[in-house]
């Protein structure tokens, strides 16, 4: 159930400190943690503490939160110093989806090719 955290997911487990991973920030409602997959040289994944499947769920759930990930988003690239940088919400396995629990990815450090593919 959306909020509620779910056995089988992830980041659910690495919010609950199940599964290590390295944490950059924290606030009450979020948390912001490096990708183990790196697809530039600052990625770092900012998520909400409970679990929606996606963003567009979490928005509609709960706006607010919703702007508490995003307020992390600039709050993760000021601290990494990044000039510029790019903001993915990948929202269903079409778009690139892997993990079904809401996040922003915070890409940085290098330049940027627009469409993305
Ligand atoms: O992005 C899901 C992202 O989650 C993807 O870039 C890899 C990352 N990932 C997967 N497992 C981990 C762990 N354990 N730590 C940190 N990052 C992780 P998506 O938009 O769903 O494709």
């Amino acid at each position: 159930m959306a909020g509620e955290p779910q056995d089988d997911c992830l980041f659910c487990k690495i919010v609950a400190g199940h599964v290590p991973a390295t944490i950059v920030r924290e606030t009450k409602t979020t948390v912001a943690f490096r990708d183990i997959n790196p697809q530039a040289p600052t990625h770092i994944l900012v998520i909400p503490k409970v679990h929606y499947p996606n963003a567009a769920e979490l928005a509609a759930a709960e706006p607010a939160l919703a702007a508490d990930v995003l307020t992390e988003t600039k709050a993760v690239a000021e601290e990494e110093k990044l000039e510029s940088y790019r903001v993915v919400f990948n929202t269903g396995a079409g778009a690139g989806q892997t993990v079904f629990h809401a996040h922003a990815h915070v890409l940085g450090g290098r330049g940027m090719q627009w469409p993305p593919g």
